[in-house]
C-alpha cells in the first residue's frame, strides 16, 4: 500500500507512535510518505520505502496566525496526486484530521478517492480538543474520518463522553518494538557512571507539561531517598522543568537528581533504572511507561486514563489516585527495598510489555487500512 502519515514530529508520544508505525510498515514493504512540518525525531530517512515531505508555511506579515492547516491540506493534495497515495493516516484530530478532510474533498473534485484513518492520542481529545473553541471542528473531523482508532479503551470512552461521535471507534493500543529493546539490552549498561552500587535509580521521562505533575515526581523521590539511597533521572524538557530544578534545590536534593533534557538514548537510561515514575493527571495510554516496562522497569503511576491498561496494579507496578504522593512513595519504597519483589516486578513488567510488541499490533493497523480502502 502507499500510505501518507501525518503527525507531530516532536518528542511527544503520538509522533513516536506514528513514526515507528511508518518505519515498520515500510519494512513490511508498504510505501510510506511522512507529511509534516519537520522531520520526525525518530525518523531515519535512509530506509527503503520511506519518504518525507516537508510542509512549508510561508510567513506573511499581514497574518497574525500563519495558516498551517491550509498549507498541510494543499501539500496532502499535491503529494497524494504525485505519488498516487492510496490512504491517509492522520495522528491527532487537531488539526490533522481537519486538514485531511479538506484534502479529501479537494481530491474528490478531481475524481480521486482516498480514505482517511484518524488515530486519537489523548491531548487532542481530553486536553485541547474538548475546549469549546475547537470542539465543533474536532467533532466534525472525527465523524468525517472513514475509520477512527484510539490508543486505549479509556480514550475511546472519553471521546464518546466528550463528543457526539456517530462512528465506531476501534481501539488499537500503542506498541513497542521488543526486538529493538532486546538488541539495546546487549549494549553495556553504564550504571556505575550514574549511581553507587547501593543506590536505587528512579527515572521519569516526559515533556514536562503541567499534566505530568512533575512536582509529584520530585516529592515522591524526596520521600523515597529519606528511606533508602537513591538517584532520580529526569529525562525530557518542557515548561515545568525550571520549577522542578528549583524544587530540588529547595528540598536540598539537587545532588541526587540528574536532569538530562531531551534524549535519543532512552534505552540506555532505562537499562540502569530500577523504577519508573509517571504520576500524570491524565494519560490516554502512557507510552513512556510501556517503554520503561519493555526495558524491565516497574512503574509507579496514577490510575488515570489508560494507565491501568498498561501498568497492572500489584504486578508490573502500582497505581494510585492522582496527587496521592504519600501512597506512591510508600509503594515505591515497598518495591525498591525488597530485592526479590523488585526482581519479580521487573520480570512481570517485561512480560506484560511483550503483549504490546509491534508484531502483535501492526496487523491490526493493516486490517484497518484494508477496511478503509474497501469503504470508499
Ligand atoms: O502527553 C504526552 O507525553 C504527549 C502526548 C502527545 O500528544 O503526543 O501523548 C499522548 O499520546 C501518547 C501516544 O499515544 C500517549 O501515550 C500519551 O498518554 C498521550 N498523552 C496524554 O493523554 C496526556
Amino acid at each position: 500500500m502507499k500510505i501518507a502519515i501525518v503527525c507531530y514530529p516532536t518528542f511527544g508520544g503520538s509522533g513516536v507512535v506514528a513514526t515507528e508505525l511508518g518505519l515498520e510498515l515500510a519494512r513490511r514493504g508498504h510505501e510510506i510518505h511522512f507529511i509534516t512540518y519537520r522531520q520526525p525525531v525518530r525518523l531515519e530517512l535512509l530506509n527503503q520505502n520511506i519518504f518525507y515531505h516537508e510542509v512549508h508555511v510561508p510567513e506573511y506579515p499581514l497574518f497574525h496566525y500563519q495558516p498551517y492547516e491550509l498549507a498541510l491540506s494543499s501539500k496532502l493534495v499535491d503529494m497524494i496526486k504525485l505519488h498516487k497515495i492510496e490512504l491517509l493516516h492522520v495522528h491527532y484530530a487537531i488539526p490533522h484530521a481537519y486538514a485531511g478532510y479538506m484534502a479529501k474533498k479537494m481530491l474528490e473534485e478531481e475524481g480521486i478517492k482516498v480514505p482517511m484513518v484518524t488515530t486519537l492520542h489523548g491531548t487532542d481529545i481530553t486536553l485541547v480538543g474538548k475546549h469549546p473553541f475547537y470542539r465543533p471542528a474536532v467533532n466534525f473531523s472525527i465523524n468525517q474520518s472513514d475509520i477512527v482508532t484510539s490508543v486505549s479503551k479509556s480514550l475511546r470512552d472519553d471521546t464518546y463522553k466528550l463528543f457526539e461521535i456517530k462512528k465506531e471507534i476501534e481501539v488499537i493500543p500503542n506498541f513497542i518494538e521488543i526486538d529493538k529493546t532486546e538488541i539495546s539490552k546487549q549494549a553495556p549498561c553504564s550504571r556505575s557512571l550514574m549511581a553507587k552500587e547501593n543506590e536505587r535509580i528512579i527515572t521519569h521521562i516526559s515533556n514536562f507539561r503541567k499534566v505530568k505533575r512533575i512536582e509529584d515526581v520530585i516529592r515522591i523521590f524526596y520521600k523515597v531517598q529519606e528511606k533508602l539511597p537513591a538517584k532520580l533521572m529526569m529525562v525530557g524538557d518542557g515548561p515545568e522543568k525550571e520549577k522542578a530544578e528549583q524544587l530540588c534545590e529547595d528540598l536540598n536534593i539537587s545532588n541526587k537528581v540528574i536532569f538530562f533534557g531531551n534524549s535519543n538514548e532512552i534505552d540506555k537510561i532505562l537499562c540502569y533504572s530500577d523504577l519508573f515514575l509517571l504520576p500524570s493527571e491524565t494519560e490516554s495510554f502512557g507510552l513512556a511507561a510501556l517503554e520503561a516496562m519493555a526495558c524491565g522497569v516497574p512503574v509507579i503511576s496514577t490510575n488515570s486514563g489508560g494507565l491501568p491498561e498498561v501498568n497492572i496494579h500489584g504486578k508490573t507496578g502500582f497505581l494510585s489516585d492522582v496527587g496521592n504522593v504519600v501512597e506512591m512513595s510508600e509503594n515505591a519504597i515497598k518495591v525498591l527495598e525488597n530485592e526479590d519483589l523488585l526482581n519479580q516486578f521487573k520480570s512481570n513488567a517485561l512480560n506484560n510489555a511483550t503483549l504490546f510488541d509491534i508484531k502483535n499490533i501492526l496487523p491490526l493497523y493493516e486490517n484497518i487500512y484494508n477496511k478503509a480502502l474497501q469503504s470508499i
